[in-house]
């Protein structure tokens, strides 16, 4: 079922917890109360550094358009992936992150049971129709006792979520509009992925979905 344009504009009412796996699990609508926040200091964000669609070590252009902000950021080139201070389109630090991002990224994780967790980076990706995430695991970051907390806002996705090898079998997450996600625990070092996104178009963020993840990198 498809909901009607109404349903999703009405007020955001209490988040509900879908448990996934040990340290992992959805915590459905939590972002809706930050919308308005979220939206400003996303706009803000891209601003200062726009979204731009990094090149994979292997040459390929990837089809999400990413930024980052707080201390710092995950890029990629032709040398590999890291997490540097400095956007290297712009030639200095990754904007700030915004205070609303902690509040909501160390909110969701104490919910999840991760107290204290407090991220120095913040990637944020957009997808347009078609666009896709294939099956990775998220290892760049130093302490992977660590969780990763994730925002999904705009057009709804389908979320994969395999296991520890790349084989094991995946299973099918509809992530929607305010949903966050916290990784953590045995399930933080579980492959996953983005199915390409289907057209639409979302009443506050328009023809695409936009991720924000919180990570500890340092
Ligand atoms: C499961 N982003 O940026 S967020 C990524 O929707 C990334 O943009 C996707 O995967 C997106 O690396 C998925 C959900 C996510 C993030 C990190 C995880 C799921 C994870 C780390 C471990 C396990
Ligand atoms: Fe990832």
């Amino acid at each position: 079922m498809t909901p009607d344009l109404f349903d999703t504009v009405t007020e955001p009412g209490t988040p509900w917890v879908e448990p996934l796996e040990p340290g992992a699990m959805v915590l459905r609508q939590f972002a809706r109360s930050y919308e308005a926040a979220l939206l400003d200091a996303v706009r803000r964000v891209i601003d200062q550094s726009p979204l731009r669609h990094m090149v994979t070590p292997g040459g390929f252009r990837m089809s999400v358009a990413m930024t980052n902000c707080g201390d710092l950021g995950w890029v990629s080139d032709r040398t590999g992936y890291r997490y540097d201070a400095i956007d290297p389109e712009a030639g200095r630090p990754w904007p700030r992150m915004p205070a609303e991002f902690s509040r909501l990224a160390t909110e969701a994780a104490a919910q999840a049971g991760f107290d204290g967790f407090v991220p120095d980076a913040c990637l944020i990706n957009r997808y347009e129709a078609g666009t896709r995430l294939s099956l990775h695991q998220d290892r760049d970051e130093r302490d992977h006792s660590q969780p990763i907390v994730s925002v999904s806002l705009g057009l709804p996705a389908v979320f994969l979520f395999g296991g520890p090898k790349r084989t094991d079998k995946t299973r099918r997450i509809p992530l929607a509009h305010g949903d966050v996600v916290v990784w953590g625990g045995p399930a933080r070092l579980h492959h996953h992925g983005v199915l390409p996104l289907k057209e639409g178009l979302h009443p506050f963020i328009g023809d695409c979905r936009v991720n924000l993840t919180f990570r500890k990198a340092a």
